[in-house]
């Protein structure tokens, strides 16, 4: 069994809902346990200022699964709640759910970077993965705790 984060993202179509029902997606899948996730946040976009405000979330996961099944799974989560993937690499989107570890692997495919690659310059990513796993730590990179420290903290509010 490995340890993994999720990071949720939503900014269309009742960004809210969609991560509700994405979490309760995540409980689903078969050889995936939810151990925890974060509370929700209101954040700024990060790319194109003309877009609505995303609402963002970590989970903890457990899993038996390999990490390109995971990734399989969570694509096909996006899928069933209204992803379209436009060319277009910075614009809104109903659900993005990002594989960001993967217990302590590092892996660089062509399909799958691993830990993602700017999870640490997101307050979006980190400010939610703090609340639930402060200890936790990016291969590479280092504790969640102290990357907290180097982020600006405007621009995200917690929702519920
Ligand atoms: N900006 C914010 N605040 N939250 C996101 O989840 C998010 N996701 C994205 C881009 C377009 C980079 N901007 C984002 O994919």
């Amino acid at each position: 069994m490995t340890i993994c984060f999720v990071g949720l993202g939503s900014n269309l179509s009742l960004p809210e809902q969609q991560l509700h029902q994405a979490l309760s997606a995540l409980e689903d899948i078969s050889g995936v346990q939810l151990l925890q996730a974060s509370s929700l946040y209101r954040s700024a976009p990060l790319g194109a200022p003309d877009q609505p405000w995303y609402v963002n979330a970590v989970a903890q996961l457990e899993t038996s699964l390999e990490p390109l099944a995971l990734l399989r799974e969570l694509q096909t989560i996006e899928n069933n709640q209204g992803r379209v993937r436009q060319g277009e690499r910075w614009s809104p989107r109903t659900l993005d759910l990002d594989l960001l570890l993967f217990g302590e692997q590092v892996i660089d495919s062509d399909v799958l970077t691993i830990p993602h690659y700017a999870m640490h310059e997101r307050n979006f990513v980190i400010i939610p993965l703090a609340e639930i796993a402060p200890n936790c730590v990016i291969p590479g990179i280092g504790s969640i705790s102290a990357l907290l420290a180097t982020l600006p903290q405007e621009g995200i509010e917690r929702i519920q």
